[in-house]
C-alpha cells in the first residue's frame, strides 16, 4: 500500500473506530510520522499557487477561551471569512484561559469529527503537541492564531504583528507615560500563555537599553485572562509597590480589569497603564483620564487570516514553508515567513484623538 493511500485508510479508520485506536494502529504520531504527512511541521509535499481554492470544507476553530470578547471578535472574522469562500465554520473552546486539559480534548473532539482544518490559539506551547499531531496525521491542516504552539505541532502560525515590535513597543509607551522612571509591573494572562510569555521576553530586553536605566521592574503577575482576578491582581501589586508608576497588561482582559481597578482609585491617572486592549474595552477609561494611549491589531482581521490561511493549506496551495506565498482575498497576499510565521501587520496605537474611529 502506498504511503497516501495508508493515510487515507488510518483517516478513515479515525472515522469508525475511536481516534486512540485509529492512531494506534496507523503507528502512532511520532515527530517524523507528522513530517512526512506535509507541511511546515511537515515540509514535505509542494504547494501549488494556482490549485483552485476547495469549497465546503469544515474549519473548526478553538481559542484559548469562548466567553472573551476578544476571541468573539477574532473568530466572527473566521466565520465570515469561511462563509465567503464557501466554507463551514465551527467554534468550540473552554470558558477558562487556564483549562490546558479541555483544549487538548477540544483538539481530539475536532480530529475525530474529521474537519478539515482547526485554527487554535494555545493556551500552553506544548500541552496541546501530542494532540495536533495526531490531528495532522489524520490529513487535518493545523493552523495556530494568537497564540502559538512548538512550531513542529502545527502547519502554521497566523501571528497578531510581530512579537518583538509588540514587546517593545509596549515598553516604550509606558516610558514616555512616565517619563523614564520609577518602578513598574506586568500584569499578564495565563502563566503559561505562549503568546503573553514571548512578548514579556521582548520587554524584558527592551528594558535593557540604557535609556530604561531608571526604571525598574518589580513584578509579572497573572490574572490568568479572568476579570476578577485581573482585578485583585492589580490591586494587590499597588499595595506591595506603593511607588509604583506604571503598568503594562498585554492582554485585552487584564488591562480593562486593571483600567477598572485604577479609575475607581486614588491611583487614577497618577500610575499610568498600557498594553494590549479593545478601543471599545478602554475608550471611557481614556475619555475619564485613567489610560493614555494602548495598542491592539483588528482581532477580526487575525481571525479572518486564520481561516483564510486554513482553506489555503487544505487546498494545496501553501504547505507552511517560509517563502511561500497565497492570496487572502481583500486582505491581499501574504509570504510565509521563518518557522512558517505568518504576519497580519503593525498593530494601531489607540489614545484620546484616535479611540472614537474604532468599532471593535
Ligand atoms: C487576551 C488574550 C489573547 C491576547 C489578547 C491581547 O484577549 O490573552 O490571547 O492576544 O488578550
Amino acid at each position: 500500500m502506498r504511503k497516501s493511500s495508508i493515510r487515507r485508510s488510518c483517516a478513515a479508520l479515525a472515522a469508525v473506530t475511536s481516534l486512540a485506536l485509529a492512531v494506534t494502529a496507523c503507528g502512532g504520531t511520532t515527530k517524523n510520522d507528522v513530517k512526512d504527512s506535509g507541511g511546515s511541521a511537515a515540509t514535505a509535499g509542494k504547494a501549488d499557487p494556482n490549485a483552485a481554492t476547495k469549497k465546503g470544507l469544515t474549519v473548526g476553530f478553538l481559542p484559548k477561551q469562548v466567553n472573551n470578547p476578544y476571541f468573539t471578535s477574532a473568530d466572527k472574522g473566521g466565520e465570515k471569512a469561511l462563509e465567503e469562500l464557501g466554507s463551514s465554520y465551527k467554534e468550540v473552546g473552554p470558558s477558562s484561559a487556564t483549562d490546558t486539559s479541555s483544549q487538548v480534548s477540544y483538539v481530539n473532539t475536532l480530529t475525530q469529527q474529521q474537519v478539515d482544518a482547526m485554527a487554535v490559539s494555545a493556551q500552553d506551547p506544548g500541552a496541546l503537541c501530542t494532540a495536533l499531531k495526531q490531528a495532522m496525521t489524520n490529513k487535518i491542516k493545523v493552523v495556530t492564531y494568537d497564540s502559538d504552539t512548538k512550531t513542529d505541532c502545527r502547519n502554521a502560525f497566523v501571528s497578531q504583528a510581530s512579537a518583538e515590535d509588540l514587546g517593545r513597543t509596549e515598553v516604550q509607551l509606558l516610558a514616555e507615560q512616565i517619563d523614564y522612571k520609577g518602578e513598574i509591573a506586568i500584569l499578564s494572562a495565563a502563566q503559561t500563555a505562549t503568546n503573553q510569555n514571548t512578548w514579556i521576553d521582548f520587554m524584558k530586553d527592551e528594558l535593557k537599553d540604557p535609556k530604561y536605566k531608571d526604571i525598574k521592574l518589580v513584578k509579572v503577575a497573572f490574572g490568568n485572562d479572568d476579570a476578577q482576578q485581573s482585578f485583585q491582581q492589580t490591586q494587590g501589586l499597588l499595595q506591595e509597590h506603593p511607588n509604583l508608576k506604571g503598568i503594562i497588561s498585554p492582554t485585552t482582559v487584564g488591562i480593562k480589569a486593571a483600567a477598572q481597578y485604577l479609575s475607581g482609585s486614588k491611583y487614577k491617572g497618577k500610575v499610568k497603564l498600557t498594553g494590549l486592549g479593545t478601543p471599545n474595552d478602554m475608550r471611557k477609561y481614556v475619555k475619564n483620564g485613567t489610560v493614555d494611549a494602548f495598542e491592539l491589531w483588528d482581532p477580526a482581521k487575525l481571525g479572518e487570516l486564520a481561516a483564510r490561511t486554513a482553506v489555503a493549506l487544505s487546498s494545496g496551495q501553501i504547505t507552511g514553508k517560509e517563502g511561500e506565498t497565497f492570496k487572502a482575498g481583500d486582505m491581499g497576499t501574504f509570504t510565509i515567513g521563518k518557522d512558517g510565521v505568518i504576519n497580519l501587520g503593525k498593530p494601531t496605537v489607540f489614545d484620546a484623538k484616535n479611540i472614537d474611529q474604532f468599532g471593535f
